[in-house]
């Protein structure tokens, strides 16, 4: 599958290049000459959003020989700054580091309660987004690649007793014998030489974490991602230029990660029938009287200033914003009256998947090591526990000294959902989700870790998440998941219910929760969406 590519993945690796030395927004096999377009762009297929779920939908109406329009927010992350390289550090972040931001705001805040993490930065269109909702927030990538930009590469297919749970109505044989394969091929997941990770010290800290959690008597397991180890080994060997091994991620990779531009996206480019535009955010859908979409787009500057604002018209939309911005678009949608057939589905079974962080201190003797890889390797796997399923992340913390923390990002069993509802009086939307759901997910890891902390006669670090004693990151979620639910606000493919020719293929139909990180799930749905939307719906 990969290999078929090759010739597509270059063309369209030449035009991202083309389009990052012109500057151009607009991004195709011809965008060297492309001209402006005319009032409505009308093409067949419409893509909101260039991440897993927009990058699927791009490759596989690109290939299928539909003319196809990829409508981006953020910029495309392929020039190099001032300091020779195309993101920024994590340790030193500035401007590229986050979405129109004076500030950043990482996840972890502070170290001994100090305020050392953040830095003032100028406003920009920057790579990671903090979208704030009353008791939540959501951490998003934003360019082309979504969230394979700033994630952490894990690249985890979910244990098929739970995908079947939270999909009844969807053939487990199909996804676990074609879906899921294809997503890992296509994403080009691999996985860290066992020998190397138990000898280098990029992986001390994972060792250490290991250990403690088998004092407990618990399980790991190691977790394959899209870093491309070969590379890495390189790093550690002084002959490749650094980038998991030099505390990046969050930030952006300048090497190394496979992320989406460099699989799905090139691929797509080079089929010569898709092109991406840049900086430009799609605010609203209807439907014009054929039946046909329109969606209107609010192109922005580096200073967030819209500098036009566009008419698109198509016969096919594909929704691929991410379960943030797909649910505001198909809530606003719905609420406002421009697409009142969609279903009181819309905006609901939004969940955080588990999610809560927390360190650990460890012994003297049990060192973490100075030196980090940013990429996880490794899971604690307690999830058939059904007392308190839960799968934790031994997630990397890379200061450049020893400071003996264990962190580790929970991904719990938690069934509190929420619902987006739209507010009037911003135009956006509103997420339901409270602090008391929250405390459910911090539960779960609090009993886990207890038990990790009880064998290991250890405690928690309380200076990581702010002034005052937070154990538990109980505000913020990496995994946002749900609000337009695959078989309630769609039918069984993603097909929108009340609105034909419209599609959903990112995140937002993954029923709030998937037990571990989600991005292969999302690309594995996709993939079988498009398989059937192309056999069935766009037949001539
Ligand atoms: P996503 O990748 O978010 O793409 C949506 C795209 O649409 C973005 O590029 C948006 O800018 C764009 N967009 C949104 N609204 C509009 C609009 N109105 N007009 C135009 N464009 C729009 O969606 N998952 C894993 O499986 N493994 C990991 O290791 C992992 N680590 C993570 C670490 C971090 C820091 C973060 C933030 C996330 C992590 N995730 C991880 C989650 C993963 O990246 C996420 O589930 C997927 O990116 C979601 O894919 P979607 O296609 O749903």
């Amino acid at each position: 599958m990969t290999a078929k590519l090759t010739r597509r993945h270059i063309l369209g690796v030449a035009a991202l290049q083309t389009a990052a030395t012109l500057g151009l927004t607009r991004i195709g096999l011809q965008s060297a000459r492309a001209v402006e377009p005319a009032a409505v762009d009308n093409s067949p297929a419409i893509v909101v959003g260039s991440g897993y779920g927009g990058a699927v939908a791009a490759l596989r109406l690109g290939q299928a020989g539909i003319r196809t329009l990829v409508l981006e927010m953020g910029r495309l992350w392929n020039t190099a700054g001032p300091d020779g390289k195309v993101f920024c550090s994590t340790t030193a972040p500035d401007q590229r580091s986050m979405w129109f931001r004076t500030r950043t705001e990482a996840p972890l805040a502070t170290f001994l309660w100090l305020d050392v993490v953040n830095r003032a930065i100028t406003p920009y269109p920057g790579v990671l987004d903090r979208v704030h909702y009353d008791h939540m927030s959501v951490y998003v990538g934003r360019g082309v690649g979504g969230g394979s930009l700033v994630n952490g590469g894990m690249a985890v297919t979910p244990p098929r007793s739970y995908f079947t749970e939270q999909f009844p109505a969807v053939d487990a044989d199909e996804m676990y014998g074609t879906w899921f394969p294809r997503a890992r091929a296509m994403l080009g997941v691999n996985s860290v030489d066992p020998a190397w990770f138990e000898s280098t010290e990029w992986y001390r800290f994972t060792r250490t974490s290991r250990k403690a959690a088998a004092n407990a008597g618990l399980k790991t397991t190691f977790v394959p991602n899209v870093y491309d180890f070969g590379h890495m080994r390189r790093e550690a060997a002084g002959t490749a230029e650094k980038s998991a091994l030099a505390g990046e991620v969050i930030y952006g990779n300048n090497h190394g990660k496979r992320s989406l531009d460099q699989t799905y996206l090139a691929a797509a480019l080079g089929t010569g029938n898709v092109t991406i535009h840049t900086l430009e955010k799609v605010t609203s859908v209807t439907r014009a009287s054929d039946g046909s979409y329109v969606l209107t787009a609010d192109r922005i500057d580096d200073t967030g200033a819209v500098v036009e604002t566009r008419q698109y018209g198509c016969t096919y939309l594909f929704l691929g914003g991410g379960s943030l911005g797909t649910t505001e678009l198909l809530v606003r949608a719905r609420d406002t009256g421009t697409l009142p057939d969609l279903d009181p589905a819309v905006g609901a079974g939004w969940g955080t998947n588990g999610n809560t962080m927390l360190g650990r201190a460890n012994h003297l003797w049990d060192t973490v090591g100075a030196d980090q890889a940013t990429m996880p390797v490794m899971g604690i796997d307690d999830w058939a526990n059904a007392d308190n399923p839960v799968f934790a992340e031994i997630a990397p913390l890379p200061m450049g000294f020893e400071h003996w923390i264990s962190l580790y990002l929970a991904i719990t069993k938690n069934p509190e959902r929420a619902t987006f509802s739209y507010d009037a009086s911003s135009g956006g939307v509103r997420l339901g989700w409270t602090a008391a759901q929250s405390a459910v997910s911090v539960g779960m890891a609090k009993k886990l870790f207890d038990r990790i902390n009880a064998a290991n006669a250890t405690i928690y670090r309380h200076d990581l998440f702010g002034s005052g004693d937070k154990v538990f990151a109980d505000d913020f979620t990496y995994h946002p998941l749900g609000g337009c639910v695959l078989g309630r606000a769609t039918d069984a493919y993603g097909r929108v219910k009340g609105c034909p020719r419209l599609y959903v293929t990112d995140g937002s139909l993954v029923p709030g929760s998937i037990g571990v990180n989600p991005f292969v799930t999302i690309t594995a749905l996709a993939e079988r969406t498009m398989a059937r939307v192309l056999a069935e719906d766009t037949a001539p």
